[in-house]
């Protein structure tokens, strides 16, 4: 009777945090971000059964690669800076770990989309990995790691390659496209309309700020790669400026990402247009998958609001 009533529950939650993205259905508006626990099924799978409502994988390639040199993490009072180096196993071996990834979460009730993290040198390299994982819900194009020459923000600054990549895509993937944006820029918006013009399903703001931390004692920089991407608390203020700029101009949903740690930070985030948001530094501790939906919840029905209610609602405030 307990777990009768548990699942009604749960239904009746998923009901009032339900959210539909580009066509896939979440059962509530968060997401492990790209990065954090998605190297492998089986914690794809450990994070959508501790009740977010997606998961995306670690950004996958062409080739394996090792990643940058060690230390390639550091923790700061605000936060981490990191430089992996977009370690990866390459598409073709990574792909039995996204179809483990969707049996276990296509099996949830409600199931969990399961999205591919991709990043590639030319609009080709993006299409051949998307058509080697085409098991996935939809594809996160990686436009926006701040440290990887050739890949990530090195293609994502230029707003006629992000379009062309897009393009390329959307010509012969067909699920969802996403792109992740860097906040590296001059104007974010720029980058996110050539996505949009080119017909990207949404666009994922932000990637991680460059940043950089010196040892005092040596001088020496700590990062094996030198310098790095900032995530966690430190960046929450720059990511919801991003959207907030996005929502301004673009008409594809913005999903959020950056220092998102609480329920408060998620409402914050969709207040300022962000139709769903993504957790990353703060992934470390999963039970957050469960904390952060049922605040969303309670603050809902405080408000008597419906969760579409709440998205770009700062914009409405004048
Ligand atoms: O692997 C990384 O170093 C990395 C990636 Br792919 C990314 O998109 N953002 C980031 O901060 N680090």
């Amino acid at each position: 009777m307990q777990d009768k009533d548990n699942k009604k529950a749960d239904v009746q939650a998923s009901e009032k945090l339900g959210v539909t993205i580009t066509g896939l259905k979440l059962a509530n508006p968060t997401m492990l971000a790209a990065g954090v626990l998605g190297s492998s099924g089986a914690s794809l799978v450990r994070v959508a059964k501790a009740g977010t409502g997606a998961v995306i994988t670690k950004s996958i390639g062409i080739e394996p690669k090792e990643g940058h040199h060690n230390p390639s993490m550091v923790e700061l009072e605000c936060g981490y800076i990191n430089a992996m180096g977009l370690p990866n196993p390459g598409y073709s071996n990574f792909a039995k770990e996204l179809q483990v990834a969707k049996n276990g979460c296509g099996a949830l009730i409600p199931s969990v989309p399961v999205i591919a993290s991709i990043f590639g040198a030319s609009p080709e390299e993006f299409v051949t990995i998307a058509e080697g994982l085409k098991v996935a819900d939809a594809f996160e194009l990686n436009v926006s790691c701040p440290h990887a020459s050739g890949f990530g923000a090195s293609v994502g600054t230029d707003p006629v390659l992000v379009g062309e990549i897009v393009r390329a895509m959307k010509k012969h993937i067909h699920v969802p496209v996403w792109v992740k944006l860097t906040p590296n820029v001059t104007d974010i918006v720029e980058v996110g309309l050539a996505a949009q013009k080119s017909g990207a399903d949404a666009v994922c703001a932000i990637n991680t700020v460059r940043a950089m931390a010196i040892d005092i004692e040596t001088g020496y920089p700590i990062l094996g790669n030198r310098f790095g991407g900032m995530s966690g608390p430190a960046i929450k203020p720059v990511a919801i400026k991003c959207v907030y700029d996005l929502y301004q101009y673009l008409d594809i949903p913005i999903i959020g990402v950056g220092g998102i740690s609480t329920w408060r930070d998620a409402v914050e985030m969709m207040m300022a247009g962000a139709s769903a948001v993504q957790i990353g530094s703060a992934a470390a501790d999963i039970e957050v998958f469960s904390r952060v939906p049922s605040g969303i919840g309670n603050f809902i029905e405080k408000k008597n609001m419906r969760i579409s209610e709440i998205v770009g609602l700062a914009h409405r405030m004048g």
